[in-house]
């Protein structure tokens, strides 16, 4: 018997801000319990950790410069994708159903409540998920007129006044499980929510639990920094200070705790319809939150605040928990999620099967995980880019605008404060890294481009993907 797939996808929750890995401002027993009973993968990390890449490389199991997806409210091109995720699963039988932001359809920057950029048409551009399909392309506002989904038609659905959108969101995948349960095929969920993503207002978060951390102070880290990251994009420079990000703080947490009851809820209506025995439950985030690290604000960089994801996988449900120190980033999720279904991973995915790991057995395990950055959050500017190289102890990168290489050692230094390059201890580490980057991106034809590069030479006037490193359309 095939089994099912929930798959829990939380936005800009970073890993260390999680109860279970430690964090003592975490509300979030129902994801520790979930923890409790699950295979945590401690080294994930998001190859482009960005919304809309990560959904590419989730999908597709390849690398952003692969997918095209190489900023923000781009169009994935699905003659580039023949045997997407979901697609794989339909082909054997799956009910695919989605809930939530699916943020790979745009045709222009911005103006994203516009249904031509928040509306993907049933078809390809859904990537193989033909059952029910609640999707937005991207907004964050989790009230009122501007959180609503649509279904196969540009109409624009609301939740009820009053109800807050992952409140929502779970009860329309609640009902998806119920329905599936009473069906015959497998399925395969994904629900998508918008938390704890910002707007960090009060405003955007229920009361009650606003009110838990109403009064709560926040430590600032020591790699906090008032200094801007040089490398930064307008996204991560925003004006900050201690205070204001304990503010922030405060509706991200408070955020993650409604999260958390929502994936309680989630994981009794598994158990209440008889159903956990045979449903992998995967909880991830798609990136992490810089909240002041390094001086910078919130993704698209190879630090641990906003590479390291939380990735729990629990199958079957009475199973016990443990951690693994296996090195799992975007691409091989894919591969993973279809080696438990038993079902081959396409030829053209870039990650690997880990699904031994979380079944028991032996089998290879990725060397490091590599990650890209090909520009700005959303927008074409040039002079951000890096790639890196994350293995089980160290992270190398290197910047592409003067060259600039870094070498961390997180055993020692979990806060990556003390910059290694150069120190001739390290001389050989450093130099196996630097040839692991250089191979991967030969291997991948990743050519190190300026992020306007893409822009002129792979992109459409109206967004869509024409071509990436690998495909041509
Ligand atoms: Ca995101």
């Amino acid at each position: 018997m095939k089994p099912n797939f929930l798959y829990i996808i939380a936005d800009q929750l970073r890993y260390q801000s999680c109860g279970y890995a430690g964090d003592p401002m975490a509300r979030t027993p129902n994801i520790d319990r979930l923890a409790a009973g699950a295979i945590s993968f401690v080294n994930a990390v998001s190859n482009t950790p960005v919304c809309a890449a990560y959904r590419a490389s989730l999908f597709t199991g390849k690398h952003t410069t692969s997918t095209g997806m190489v900023i923000n409210e781009l169009r994935l091109n699905p003659d580039h994708h023949p045997r997407p995720l979901a697609r794989c699963l339909t082909d054997e039988g799956y009910r695919t159903d989605y809930v939530g932001k699916w943020h790979l359809y745009a045709n222009e920057l911005g103006n994203h409540l516009d249904p031509k950029n928040s509306f993907v048409p049933p078809g390809e551009y859904r990537l193989g998920f033909d059952g029910f399909f609640a999707h937005y392309g991207f907004h964050h506002n989790y009230y009122g007129e501007k959180a609503y989904y649509h279904l196969d038609s540009p109409e624009k659905i609301r939740f009820p006044d009053g109800v807050y959108e992952p409140d929502g969101q779970t009860d329309l995948a609640l009902e998806r499980l119920r329905s599936a349960a009473a069906g015959s095929e497998p399925f395969a969920l994904f629900l998508a929510y918008g938390t704890p993503h910002d707007p960090w207002e009060e405003s955007n978060v229920p009361r009650e639990y606003y009110d838990m951390y109403r009064d709560a102070e926040f430590d600032t880290p020591k790699n906090y920094s008032d200094t801007l990251d040089p490398y930064g994009d307008t996204w991560s420079n925003i004006d900050k200070s201690p205070a204001r990000i304990a503010n922030w703080k405060r509706a991200y947490y408070a955020m993650t705790a409604n999260l958390d009851r929502n994936v309680g809820k989630l994981l009794r209506g598994l158990e209440d319809l008889g159903i956990a025995e045979n449903t992998v439950v995967v909880f991830t985030s798609d990136h992490g939150e810089m909240f002041g690290a390094q001086g910078r604000m919130k993704k698209n960089i190879f630090y641990e605040e906003a590479a390291n994801i939380p990735f729990l996988v629990r199958w079957p449900s009475a199973s016990e928990g443990r951690t693994t120190d296996v090195l799992l980033s975007t691409v091989d999720i894919m591969p993973t999620l279809l080696g438990l279904a038993g079902i081959p991973a396409p030829e053209d995915a870039e990650g690997m099967d880990l699904s031994c790991h979380i079944k028991g057995t032996e089998g290879s395990e990725p060397d490091f995980a590599f990650l890209q950055n090909t520009g700005a959050c959303a927008a074409w500017e040039d002079g951000h880019e890096w790639r890196a190289v994350r293995d089980k102890r160290f992270t190398y990168a290197i910047y592409r605008a003067d060259g600039k290489e870094l070498l961390f050692d997180r055993q020692a230094d979990p806060l990556q404060l003390h910059d290694l390059r150069g120190d001739p201890s390290y001389r050989d580490v450093f130099r196996k890294m630097r040839e692991q980057a250089k191979q991967k991106m030969k291997e991948l034809e990743d050519d190190f481009e300026v992020s306007s590069y893409y822009r002129d030479n792979w992109v459409s006037a109206d967004r869509c993907i024409l071509r990436t490193a690998k495909s041509c359309s």
